[in-house]
């Protein structure tokens, strides 16, 4: 099965950790090499294996060697973990060295549409991230019944999502995505975010959900 999420590794019944698709320090100073590299290889790393043994436990219950009152939290894990894997894949290719980029071409077309504007997008993407409550998501993507982009706070990796919806662009606003360099400064940190946006492979998400689907 082709994957939506195409660095998202599905190999031997597993769920696989890509490596990162820069260098670590590559982001610097918007991201700080040392929060890169446990946020990848300690936290992103933490979800996959989650997410794999979820998905094991939920078949030992329909084997047999669990029994079946072990299922609804497994399934609750899987959705965790497997949310957190997804939205990581995302949220590393969201991202890009490169400084003020802006939409061009169909995704420009749709943030107009959409939002009325690339200034509309970045004030609700701003003002929805920097007002998740804890840990969480914001998240940009493809409402299935309109096609227009959409919004989102997610909280947790899964929580406020509605089914159908294809993410092409996700902020992490988890304190360990930023606490190192940016203490308690979130908003600091989504405005640097806004500003390191791979708006080129955003744009290559949207029309493959547009075109290919
Ligand atoms: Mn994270």
């Amino acid at each position: 099965m082709k994957s939506i999420h195409p660095t998202c590794a599905w190999s031997d019944g597993r769920y696989v950790l890509p490596p990162l698709p820069y260098d670590a320090a590559a982001l610097e100073p918007f991201l700080d090499e040392q929060t890169a590299l446990l946020h990848h290889d300690k936290h992103h790393a933490a979800y996959v294996a989650g997410a794999n043994e979820a998905a094991d436990a939920l078949r030992r219950v329909q084997e047999g060697e669990l029994p079946p009152t072990a299922a609804p939290d497994a399934a609750s894990r899987l959705a965790f973990n497997l949310g957190g894997h997804i939205l990581h894949c995302l949220y590393w290719e969201s991202m890009t060295p490169e400084e003020g980029g802006c939409p061009a071409g169909e995704l420009a077309d749709a943030v107009n549409r959409s939002f009325g504007g690339f200034e509309g997008f970045e004030k609700v993407f701003r003002a929805v991230t920097a007002a998740i409550q804890g840990s969480g998501w914001g998240v940009l993507g493809v409402d299935p019944v309109s096609g227009r982009l959409r919004i989102f706070g997610i909280h947790r990796h899964q929580d406020s999502l509605i089914p159908g919806f294809l993410p092409i662009l996700a902020c992490d606003v988890w304190e360990h995505a930023y606490y190192l360099r940016y203490k308690n400064d979130r908003a600091g940190y989504i405005d640097s975010f806004l500003r390191h946006i791979d708006w080129e492979r955003t744009h290559q998400r949207l029309t493959a959900i547009y075109h290919e689907s």
